[in-house]
C-alpha cells in the first residue's frame, strides 16, 4: 500500500527527533511529536466517519495543530480545503456547500455562527484553537500515536483550494498528490534546499505560498521552520539570525525595508530570500540588495498550478522578471485571439503544463474547459513575454483581478454586491496603487436616478458578508462610469483617475 505525498513528506521522518517546528514561545516541536499528533487527528478524522476523498474544510488560526491536521487529511486520504481566517459566515457557506465538505473546523469563538451553516450542509462541525484545544483535539485525545496510512496514488485529490474568479463565483481548484509532491521536488532542486535549512514562516497557511510552497518543501527536505502566527514586524527582526531563509509576498519586503533595524548584518545567517504571489517592483528589489547584499529570488505561481517559474540561485536574478520555468514545467506566451504560440518577445497570455498543472475546477466542467485545454496547457490569464535571455516578465492580467498584499481580490464579486444595494444602478471596482499592499480596492458607484445612495449602509453590508481584505479602503460616487464604443466599462480610465487615491 502506498501513499506518495505522505510517504514523501511525512512518512520519511517518523521516530525522527529533528526540529520541525520552533515556535513563538522559543520551545521547538520535533517531527516525531509532530507525526503523533497528526496519527492521532487521522484516527479522530476516521472515528468521525470520514472515508478517503472525502473532503475536510479548515478555517483555523495558524498553529502547528492546524498544520497536522493537513498531514492528517494525507494520512487519512481526505482531501484538505483550507480557508481564509478572514472569511466570513456568509462566503464560508459557499465553500461549505460547494465542497460538499463532510467535516468543518473552525476556531471555537466562530462555532455558534457557523453551526447553522454546517447543519444545513450535513456537515459534522468541530473546534480547533489557535492554542491547540477545541472539541476536535479532544476527539483525538488519547488515540494511538500511529495510523494504518490509507492508500492513495498520485493522481487522487489531496486538496482543495478556493480561488475566486471574473464571474464572481469562487471555483475549487483540485490539486492531486503528484501536483504536489512534482512542485516540492522541483523548488527543492532550483532552491538548493536542505535538511539544514531553517525557513522564517510568516505567511498563512491557508494558501499555496504559505503551505505548500513553504510546509512541503520543508517537510520534503527534513527542514525546519520558525512557524509564527503572522507577519509581526518586531518578531520578523529579532528571530531573523536564526533563520537561512525566507518566504514572502511583496509587502513583506517593503515593511522591512522600511525599519533601520533590518540590515545588512542582520541578514548574514540569511542564504535566500524568495517572494511571489504579487509583482515585486523592481525598486524593491534593488534597495533589497543595496541594504542587506542579497538578491530577492522572484518565482511566479498559481494556486491552479502551485509554482510555474523561478529566477535562477546560481545564476543572475533579474529584478522585474520570474525567472525561468521550473524543471518539468512548459510554459509559452500565445495570442489571447488564436491561441497561437507568439514569437519569442511579443506579449501574449502566458499558458503552461507539467504535472503542477490542477486537475480543474470541482464540479464545474465548462469552467475548467475554458481554462485547462484538452492538451494540459493551462490559460493562467496573465500576460506575458520572454525575454532575449529566456527570462519571463509578467506585464499584466488578462483577468480582471486585484491582488492586496498578497491576496487576490476578484472586483466582480464586490460589484456583483454592491449594485445589489439601494439607490445604486451600477459599480465598478478597481485596484490602485498603495504603498503596503502594492494595491487596494476602491468602488465607483453610479447612484440609480434622483437617488442618493446611503455609503454608511452599503459598508455595513459589505463589512457583513466581505472579508476585510476585500473591503473597499474608498467608494467614490460619480454620474456615470466610462464605457467604450462597445458598451463595456473602461476601467483603465477609471484606474488613471483615481491612481494618486493612497500613494
Ligand atoms: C490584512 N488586511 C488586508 C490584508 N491583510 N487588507 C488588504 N490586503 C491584505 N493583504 C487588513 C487587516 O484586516 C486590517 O484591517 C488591515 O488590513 C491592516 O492589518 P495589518 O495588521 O497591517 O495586516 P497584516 O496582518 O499585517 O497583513 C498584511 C500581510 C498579510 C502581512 C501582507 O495580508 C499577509 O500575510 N499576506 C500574505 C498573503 C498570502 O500568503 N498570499 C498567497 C496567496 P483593519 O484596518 O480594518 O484593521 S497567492 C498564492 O499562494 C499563489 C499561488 C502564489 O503565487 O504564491
Ligand atoms: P492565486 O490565484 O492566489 O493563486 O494568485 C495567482 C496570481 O498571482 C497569478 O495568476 C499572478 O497574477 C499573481 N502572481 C503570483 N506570483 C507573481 C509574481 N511573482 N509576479 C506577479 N504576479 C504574480
Amino acid at each position: 500500500m502506498t501513499n506518495p505525498l505522505y510517504d514523501a513528506l511525512f512518512g520519511q521522518h517518523a521516530g525522527s527527533e529533528d526540529p520541525f517546528l520552533h515556535l513563538p514561545d522559543g520551545s521547538t516541536r520535533t517531527y516525531a511529536a509532530f507525526l503523533s499528533q497528526a496519527a492521532r487527528f487521522a484516527h479522530a478524522l476516521t472515528d468521525l466517519g470520514l472515508a478517503p476523498g472525502d473532503r475536510v474544510a479548515a478555517q483555523v488560526e495558524k498553529s502547528p495543530e492546524a498544520l497536522a491536521v493537513y498531514a492528517a487529511c494525507v494520512q487519512a486520504g481526505c482531501v484538505f480545503l483550507p480557508l481564509n481566517t478572514g472569511y466570513t459566515g456568509a462566503e464560508l457557506s459557499y465553500f461549505i456547500d460547494n465542497s460538499g465538505a463532510k467535516l468543518v473546523l473552525c476556531d471555537g469563538a466562530k462555532e455558534a455562527a457557523l453551526a447553522p451553516v454546517a447543519a444545513e450542509c450535513n456537515a459534522t462541525l468541530k473546534t480547533l484553537n489557535a492554542d491547540g484545544t477545541g472539541s476536535f483535539a479532544d476527539a483525538a485525545e488519547g488515540k494511538p500515536d500511529t495510523f494504518d496510512t490509507a492508500a492513495r496514488g498520485e493522481d487522487d485529490l489531496a486538496a482543495f483550494l478556493y480561488t475566486s474568479g471574473t464571474t464572481g463565483r469562487s471555483k475549487g481548484a483540485m490539486l492531486s498528490q503528484k501536483n504536489l509532491l512534482s512542485n516540492a521536488e522541483a523548488l527543492r532542486e532550483v532552491w538548493k534546499w536542505e535538511k539544514g535549512d531553517v525557513l522564517l514562516h510568516a505567511l498563512p497557511i491557508f494558501h499555496t505560498h504559505g503551505l505548500f510552497v513553504a510546509g512541503n518543501l520543508t517537510l520534503l527536505c527534513g527542514a525546519s521552520m520558525i512557524f509564527l502566527p503572522k507577519f509581526d514586524l518586531d518578531t520578523m527582526i529579532a528571530r531573523m539570525p536564526e533563520a537561512t531563509t525566507m518566504m514572502g509576498v511583496p509587502t513583506f519586503y517593503t515593511r522591512l525595508l522600511d525599519d533601520p533595524r533590518f540590515t545588512r548584518e542582520l541578514t548574514s545567517n540569511m542564504r535566500l530570500f524568495t517572494s511571489g504571489s504579487a509583482p515585486l517592483l523592481a525598486e524593491t528589489h534593488v534597495r533589497f540588495s543595496e541594504r542587506t547584499g542579497h538578491a530577492i529570488l522572484e518565482r511566479y505561481g498559481m494556486t491552479e498550478t502551485n509554482m510555474n517559474t523561478s529566477n535562477p540561485y546560481d545564476r543572475e536574478r533579474r529584478a522585474g522578471t520570474v525567472g525561468f520555468p521550473l524543471p518539468g514545467v512548459e510554459l509559452k506566451i500565445t495570442d489571447p485571439a488564436t491561441g497561437d504560440t507568439l514569437d519569442q518577445g511579443e506579449i501574449g497570455q502566458i499558458e503552461v503544463r507539467g504535472d503542477n498543472v490542477f486537475q480543474g475546477y470541482w464540479q464545474m466542467p465548462e469552467k475548467t474547459k475554458e481554462e485547462l485545454r484538452a492538451d494540459g496547457f493551462f490559460i493562467t490569464g496573465d500576460l506575458g513575454q520572454i525575454d532575449a535571455d529566456g527570462y519571463v516578465h509578467i506585464v499584466g492580467r488578462n483577468k480582471d483581478l486585484i491582488i492586496s498584499g498578497g491576496y487576490n481580490i476578484y472586483p466582480k464579486e464586490i460589484e456583483v454586491l454592491l449594485d445589489d444595494q439601494p439607490g445604486v444602478l451600477e459599480s465598478a471596482v478597481i485596484g490602485v496603487p498603495h504603498p503596503d499592499f502594492g494595491e487596494t480596492v476602491l468602488a465607483v458607484l453610479v447612484p440609480a436616478p434622483g437617488q442618493t445612495p446611503d455609503l454608511d449602509a452599503i459598508r455595513e453590508v459589505l463589512g457583513r458578508d466581505l472579508a476585510r481584505f476585500k473591503q473597499p479602503r474608498d467608494i467614490r460616487v460619480i454620474d456615470e462610469l466610462p464605457r467604450n464604443t462597445m458598451g463595456k466599462v473602461q476601467k483603465n480610465i477609471l484606474r488613471e483617475e483615481y491612481a494618486n487615491t493612497f500613494v
